[in-house]
């Protein structure tokens, strides 16, 4: 720790933790994305909102670049750090600071684990929502910069939803109390809802108030296999309309092929093209017959081919494992991710044609598919052939993803559901946003960050 300007810095904040050893470098410096190398100035772990403040001062006094960092388990390249930037983890702000029964509201710090946040909620007879398969590991403070969408938005919401209210400090360093946890408040701008989704470029997230929902009902999962994926959006209204969803999610042989190789057990003595997961409301004799109702419409119509109904907990995470393993399960062929949305009514003739573009202009790749199909939300990772380098791979899908960005754009959709932009989908962000929507973002971020320092290359070259 030889760089003496770190010595403002620790005056500033003695209790600051700051480390520049060479494996916190690598282990702070990346998230999921594993595409480019660590290249951090130093790492910051904070472990109050005053150290917070006292840093993002520092930085801006010495022009050093910020990035938030949360769980890293982001997959768009938010929270890489390659450029010499100050990486401020939250992991030592993970508490949970009050619960309110009155306002079912639960006050945490931002550097909490989803999963520690369902825990808290479920101990006071409630439950936070929002859910998806790195509940491990990922944060409170990552979700909301990346306005995190999972498994139950169907029913739930983003997290957006849950946000009553946000500590943060912006990257001019003042410390805003956006909405203080009130249901209604017409004061204005929302502010609160510009830190949400903003990715780390306008303020670090100290705190935030997040509200709780009555507890999930019983329920029940379904595993539906189906011939074809024509027929997915009726299999989709044929359930909603008989049950309450909580949720439908989407898969390929091919990723049920990845998750077995990866240890899970097979579903059905056969194999069949695609396959949902559904989770809804059961616990009674009238819904185990709508969901018999539901199965047995799908399957006179030709649209589903089999299924299998949970008998028990630990067989409903059985299968829920067949669709949370997919991403773990294709790590170790270095996908390149997309994450795309277009309306629920547009999701059949989009992915029609974005399948048959794909298999017609890219037959040396492996895609994989699988999502939210629930809320027009598809993930479409291509698999990197071993024998191609990695460099020349990434080229390759910029072409794919070009390709998605301009189907996209025909069906009104966006080039991120839930992930982000970061550094992976940057390029492509005037296909989802106008060229107006874009200056009055960079406006903002100018606003708020007026050196720039916050998560800079991030989201929108300022
Ligand atoms: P990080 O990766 O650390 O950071 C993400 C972004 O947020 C970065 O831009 C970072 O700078 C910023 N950030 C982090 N903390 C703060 C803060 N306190 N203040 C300001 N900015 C901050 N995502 C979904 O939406 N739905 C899914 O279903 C889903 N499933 C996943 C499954 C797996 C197995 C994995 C590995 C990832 C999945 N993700 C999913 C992606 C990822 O988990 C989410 O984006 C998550 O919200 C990131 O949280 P994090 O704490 O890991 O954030
Ligand atoms: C999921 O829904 C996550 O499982 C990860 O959003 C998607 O790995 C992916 O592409
Ligand atoms: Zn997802």
């Amino acid at each position: 720790m030889t760089d003496p300007r770190f010595d403002a810095l620790l005056a500033a904040a003695p209790g600051l933790r700051l480390t520049t050893e060479r494996s916190d470098l690598e282990h702070y410096g990346c998230d999921w994305t594993r595409r480019w190398t660590p290249a951090p100035l130093a790492i910051a772990l904070p472990a109050s909102i005053g150290e917070v403040q006292a840093l993002v001062r520092w930085a801006n006094e010495h022009d050093i670049a910020i990035v938030p960092s949360g769980g890293r388990t982001g997959l768009s390249g938010g929270a890489v750090a390659a450029n010499g930037e100050l990486v401020v983890s939250l992991e030592r702000m993970n508490r949970v600071l009050a619960f309110d029964p009155v306002d079912r509201s639960l006050t945490v710090q931002a550097g909490i684990a989803l999963q520690a946040v369902h825990d808290a909620a479920r101990e006071h007879g409630l439950q936070y929502p929002v859910d998806f398969g790195a509940r491990g590991s990922c944060t409170i403070g990552g979700n909301i910069a990346t306005n995190a969408g999972g498994i139950r938005v169907i029913r739930y919401g983003n997290t957006r939803e849950w946000i009553a209210g946000l500590t943060v400090v912006t990257g001019a360093g003042d410390l805003l109390e956006l909405n203080r946890g009130l249901l209604k408040n017409s004061s204005g701008y929302d502010l609160r809802h510009l830190l949400i989704g903003s990715e780390g470029t306008l303020g670090i997230v100290v705190e935030a108030t997040l509200r709780l929902a009555e507890p999930a009902p019983p329920t029940n999962v379904m595993l539906l296999a189906l011939p074809s994926f024509e027929g997915l959006m009726q299999v989709f209204a044929a359930f909603r309309e008989r049950l309450q969803l909580e949720a439908f999610e989407f898969f390929t042989d091919r990723a049920l092929r990845h998750v077995l190789a990866h240890g899970a057990q097979a579903p059905f003595d056969e194999v069949h093209p695609y396959y949902v997961v559904a989770e809804f409301a059961a616990g009674d004799g009238a819904h185990e017959a709508a969901a018999l109702a539901a199965f047995e419409h799908c399957l006179d119509a030709g649209l589903v081919s089999d299924g299998v109904i949970s008998q028990s907990d630990a067989q409903a995470a059985q299968l829920w494992r067949l669709r949370e393993g997919i991403t773990e399960s294709l790590a170790r062929h270095a996908p390149y991710k997309n994450d795309v949305s277009v309306r629920v009514s547009a999701m059949p003739a989009f992915l029609a044609e974005a399948q048959a573009l794909l298999a017609r202009e890219y037959p040396q790749f492996e895609v994989v598919w699988f999502g939210h199909i629930g809320d027009g939300n598809l993930h479409i990772n291509v698999l990197k052939p071993e024998a191609l380098e990695a460099a020349d791979f990434v080229g390759q899908c910029e072409s794919v993803t070009r390709l998605l960005a301009d189907t996209l754009a025909r069906h009104g959709g966006s080039i991120s559901a839930e992930h982000g932009i970061g550094l992976v989908k940057k390029a492509y962000l005037e296909g989802t946003r106008s060229g107006a929507e874009i200056a009055i973002m960079r406006g903002i971020a100018r606003v708020l960050d007026p050196n720039g320092i916050m998560n800079p290359g991030k989201l929108l070259d300022r």
